[in-house]
């Protein structure tokens, strides 16, 4: 049995169920559990606050955990980042009243900036040779300007909507986050063995994200461009169709490109496209 630390809710925790369910592990997506067991898979699930899942792997009350890396950095637990996942994206930066000219780093220097990170804003400060005063504070950081209690902020940006509408700009973007896997050290044989298993799954799921499957009519002189146009292909299925001179080509194409390349191949003379979902690769 491994043990898994989700978020129990929060801005992770439906990305984290749907990765698991994407691997295949069943778990019932009971918020007000603490703990709960995968059905088909030896798993259980923790279901915790984020700001406690580097702890808790780090101590071995779970094995592996899915959390932001800001958390992890913050933390300073001594876990190992298994693999980044993806989901829950964005940075850690400083941000200022933006009526305020700002000349450059050396603005800090003096000042006081509130943040629930500070660790990572003392280790910034301190490769910048920036003196300031660091106050932590839990929550609604992005008031703290505006309320008196700090010249600046250091905090979590996404959009920079939250940043906007509290009069504050971001001036310096010090930490790039996303959630990452952790996993503790030293985990027994068994344990070693399921987690591996574990990230097989996980790296065919990622690697399935963000692609179609895309079949295809081509006049058989064609093909050579088709593989031009389509470097990625490393290595598409060609088949012969029962028209003399026209072939059928598979192949897996990204999401973000699809337009671009089906207008691409439409005009080398491409026919009869279908573009389908793709479940699962597996390398
Ligand atoms: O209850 P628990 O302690 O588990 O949750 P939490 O309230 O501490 O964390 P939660 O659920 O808000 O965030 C969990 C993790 O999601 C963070 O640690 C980050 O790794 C990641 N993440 C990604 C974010 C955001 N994007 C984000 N935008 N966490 C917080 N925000 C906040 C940000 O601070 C800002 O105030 O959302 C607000 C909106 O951001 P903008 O820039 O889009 O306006
Ligand atoms: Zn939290």
């Amino acid at each position: 049995m491994i043990r898994l630390a989700i978020q129990s809710k929060g801005r992770l925790n439906e990305d984290s169920l749907r990765l698991l369910q994407d691997t295949g592990i069943l778990v019932d997506d009971a918020k007000r559990k603490f703990l709960g067991k995968a059905a088909n898979f030896p798993l259980e699930v923790l279901y915790l606050r984020d700001d406690d899942i580097p702890g808790v792997v780090a101590d071995g009350a779970a094995d592996i955990g899915i959390v932001g890396l800001n958390e992890t950095a913050e933390t300073g637990a001594p876990v190992r980042i298994l693999r980044r996942l993806g989901f829950g994206r964005c940075r850690l930066s400083l941000a200022i009243p933006k009526s305020v000219v700002y000349p450059g780093r050396s603005w800090f220097e003096g000042r006081s900036i509130a943040t629930s990170y500070p660790r990572i804003l003392k280790k910034f400060l301190d490769e910048n040779g920036i003196q300031a005063v660091i106050r932590e504070i839990r929550g609604s950081v992005e008031i703290a300007p505006a309320a008196g209690i700090a010249d600046a902020i250091f905090d979590i940006v996404s959009s920079g909507g939250t940043l906007v509408s509290n009069g504050l700009r971001e001036v310096e973007s010090v930490f790039v986050s996303e959630a990452v896997l952790i996993g503790r050290e030293n985990l027994s044989p068994e344990k070693q063995a399921l987690l591996s298993s574990l990230l097989f799954r996980v790296d065919a799921v990622q690697e399935s994200r963000g692609k179609k499957y895309i079949l295809m009519n081509l006049p058989t002189p064609q093909i050579s461009k088709v593989l031009e146009l389509l470097p990625a292909m490393r290595s598409p299925t060609i088949m012969p169709l029962a028209a003399e001179g026209w072939s059928s080509v598979h192949t897996v194409v990204e999401e973000a490109t699809l337009w671009d390349t089906v207008e691409k191949l439409k005009e080398i003379g491409a026919e009869g496209l279908l573009i389908l979902n793709l479940d699962i690769v597996v390398a």
